[in-house]
């Protein structure tokens, strides 16, 4: 192994039938097609199902979390990504819509984009904020991962001990911080 390899985290999620298929079988076949174009998969979470968030926007989803290893930058990750959710039928419209497939890069390493100015913006966005904005550019880490218990319990199989570059907390950590009831919602499938 080069030292050009890093390591990222993915988050999958979908709460959509596609073609006649659920969530459950999109996010398996989703792993088999990010692995033929070349994504080394290192380690998969379980499946958990999870309510919906916001409340009430659609049905429960499957969520689960990949650590893969890349030679690829994180923007041209992104875009293998983006092609895998183009090939599962995702169609970007609503911000937080219901989706087939959702496959967000979370972390890369330990970096910091776009810079720690931006990042922080983001970090500190009010929460009406949030359901407006949506970020034009890439930014890593993910910014609301610390807040999510369908991203933290996943990657908790997965990465356990990555720390956030920012807030200094290991992904346990940041999940023990969580409501207890968060946590409780998100069943293994
Ligand atoms: N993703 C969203 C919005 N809401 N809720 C759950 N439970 N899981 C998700 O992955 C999710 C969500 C936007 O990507
Ligand atoms: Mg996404
Ligand atoms: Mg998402």
């Amino acid at each position: 192994m080069g030292k050009t390899m890093s390591n990222a985290v993915v988050a999958m999620g979908a709460n959509l039938n596609q073609s006649g298929l659920g969530p459950k079988v999109t996010l398996r076949n989703a792993i088999k097609a990010l692995a033929d174009r070349g994504v080394v998969i290192r380690a998969e979470s379980r499946f958990f199902e999870t309510p919906c968030f916001p409340p009430g926007a659609g049905p429960d989803y499957v969520n689960a979390a990949l650590l893969i290893e890349t030679e690829l930058p994180p923007a041209q990750l992104l875009a293998v990504l983006h092609e895998v959710e183009h090939e599962f039928g995702r169609e970007r419209a609503q911000r937080w819509g219901m989706r087939t497939l959702d496959l967000d890069l979370v972390c890369y390493d330990d970096q910091l984009l776009p810079d720690p100015a931006t990042f922080d913006r983001w970090l500190t966005l009010p929460a009406d904020a949030q359901r407006q904005e949506a970020p034009e550019q890439l930014i890593l880490p993910h910014p609301r991962l610390q807040d999510r218990a369908f991203v933290l319990v996943p990657m908790a199989d997965v990465a356990p001990n990555w720390s956030h570059p920012v807030l200094g907390q290991t992904v346990q950590q940041m999940l023990e911080a969580l409501p207890a009831e968060d946590i409780a919602a998100v069943t293994p499938l």
